[in-house]
């Protein structure tokens, strides 16, 4: 019997999932989560994070404090004993990094339990404000470093990805070169996920390959520094990296802090990962052949492949799966952002939304939309704007609709290149909570949608998948080798799941127009790119 704790750092949140495993007795006993905007409004931040043009950042304090601060909602949690917890992983928001100079180890390693974690750490950053996913401020970096490296799918082939603006190398190459000193006096340069493990271990956590794999710095073959992709970065960058180790390593045992102050007991710190490849074992899609569709502050698609295949058209992502393998991500930058805008344009709640839904035909006799209302990642979109094709921009039902036909067909379109029909997707995040959406997905793809519907809410998958990985990695550690289909059992497959099927005269009417969207993306393209 034992308690697991998963952790997720997103762009907008921190979330706690505690699970409890009884032998085949398997549950979540809690699930808490803090909003940055809301619980740390000190920080000043907009859906989590602080925009200057092209620039976007967060505050890494920001996410010690909501660290610190969800760890003692979880020790007081009525389910869980926290001297039980057996061992803590999470997930973090990809690609984000934050600087430390050259006082965090002896800080991170005397952390005094009595006084709050963030107060103890203003002075070990280098840079105050971490760049995140959505800075898109890194285009030239981007250039240079594909050109050094051969070009973009030379460098797909090496770590993954071709260069994108949010990937963390770029953004360490523009540091570098605009605040030389700054890059100087860097010690240490973590992704989201390996700081805050750092900060549960009390010293420098490893970095994960699943995560690791958003860098553009890492062999996705070998899962090593790459040492081509370093030189074409930054100047003694290795040095200020942490290690890859596999994302079932233990980094240490919690640290005094914690324990001291919350009263958790001999608790394994494991290595953290990104969110998406969290995703994939929240998800329960651990094997080749099922896909999942995350539908959150960015849309992604994504699925486990057994080798490295990449991308021709360099749109998409090949990661680390922290399962072992790969996986594939395709991530759509205009997801719940851009249904958010045209649910409040036309001033509607969610169940005016989903009404629109159902009153509009499949296919919305015609009308389309390229729904760019920020800059896009897939296709990549540099300048955004909406276009609308045989769409009246007042008529609020046809845009709600036409704003998910896009969503839909771009992922199904820019996912092709995975090859194999897709069967099954299992669907997550906050909108997979509206059938109607699913009933899109489904159409589009043509294959049958599963949505989990636990506790009346979609669950965290991410946390979900980061409280699993500390569950599979703690009997690991204690010499039990569990494969992943027993890890997931229980877990990822319930019982209160919607399942959408396709409806074949949609289906056909969407052949038909993913035919015409792909035309009317390549001929915007031609003016936005
Ligand atoms: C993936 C990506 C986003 C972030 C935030 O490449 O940029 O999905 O991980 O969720």
């Amino acid at each position: 019997m034992a308690f697991y704790l998963g952790l997720d750092c997103s762009t907008q949140g921190m979330t706690a999932i505690v699970i409890h495993v009884d032998g085949q007795t398997r549950r979540v006993v809690a699930e808490r989560s803090l909003n940055f905007d809301r619980d740390f409004p000190e920080f000043g931040t907009t859906s989590g994070v602080h925009r200057d043009g092209l620039r976007v950042t967060s505050s890494p304090l920001m996410w010690a404090d909501a660290l610190d601060r969800v760890m003692g909602i979880v020790a007081r949690e009525p389910e869980v004993n926290p001297a039980e917890i057996k061992a803590v992983s999470g997930s973090g928001q990809q690609h984000g990094s934050v600087y430390l100079g050259a006082t965090a180890p002896t800080v991170l390693a005397s952390l005094d339990p009595r006084q709050p974690l963030g107060r103890q750490l203003q002075g070990v950053f280098s840079r105050a404000e971490s760049p995140v996913w959505m800075d898109e401020s890194t285009t030239t970096q981007c250039r240079a470093i594909e050109d050094a490296l051969g070009g973009p799918l030379a460098l797909a082939e090496l770590t993954g990805s071709r260069a994108f603006e949010r990937f963390t190398g770029p953004q360490i190459r523009r540091f570098a070169e605009d605040d030389p000193a700054g890059y100087g006096a860097t010690r240490r340069i973590h992704l989201v996920s390996s700081f805050l493990c750092s900060l549960l271990a009390g010293a420098d956590a490893p970095i994960d390959p699943g995560d690791g794999s958003g860098m553009n710095l890492m062999d996705i073959r070998t899962r090593r520094w790459s040492p081509q992709a370093l030189a074409a970065t930054a100047a003694g960058l290795e040095q200020k990296l942490p290690a890859l180790r596999d994302s079932w390593t233990v980094a240490s045992s919690l640290s005094r802090y914690w324990r001291e102050r919350y009263g958790f007991g001999d608790v394994r710190a494991v290595a953290w990962s990104g969110d998406n490849p969290c995703s994939l074992v929240g998800a329960g899609l651990i094997r080749e052949g099922a896909i999942g569709i995350s539908l959150g502050t960015s849309d992604t698609l994504f699925g486990s492949m057994r080798e490295p295949r990449i991308d021709p058209s360099c749109a998409s992502h090949v990661f680390g799966s922290p399962a072992g393998g790969y996986m594939s991500l395709v991530c759509f930058r205009n997801g719940s952002l851009a249904r958010e805008r045209v649910r409040d344009d036309h001033g509607m709640d969610w169940a005016a939304f989903s009404q629109s839904l159902r009153e509009t035909p499949a296919g919305n006799g015609g009308a389309i939309m390229l729904p760019w209302f920020e800059p896009e990642i897939t296709p990549s979109v540099l300048k955004p704007g909406v276009r609308r094709f045989n769409l009246d921009p007042s008529d609020a039902s046809a845009n709600i609709r036409a704003v998910i036909e896009a969503q839909m067909m771009a992922m199904s379109i820019h996912s092709g290149w995975m090859g194999g029909r897709v069967q099954r997707i299992r669907a997550t995040g906050g909108a997979s909570a509206n059938p109607e959406i699913l009933q899109v997905m489904a159409d589009v793809f043509d294959a049958e949608v599963v949505a989990s519907t636990s506790r009346g809410a979609a669950v965290n998958t991410a946390c979900l998948g980061a409280a699993l990985r500390a569950f599979h990695a703690d009997r690991l550690a204690a010499g039990e080798e569990m494969p992943w289909e027993e890890v997931v059992a229980g877990f990822t497959e319930s019982t209160t799941e919607v399942r959408v099927l396709p409806i074949p005269q949609h289906v056909a009417v969407y052949r038909e127009l993913k035919t015409q969207y792909a035309a009317r993306e390549r001929d915007a393209m031609g003016t936005s790119g």
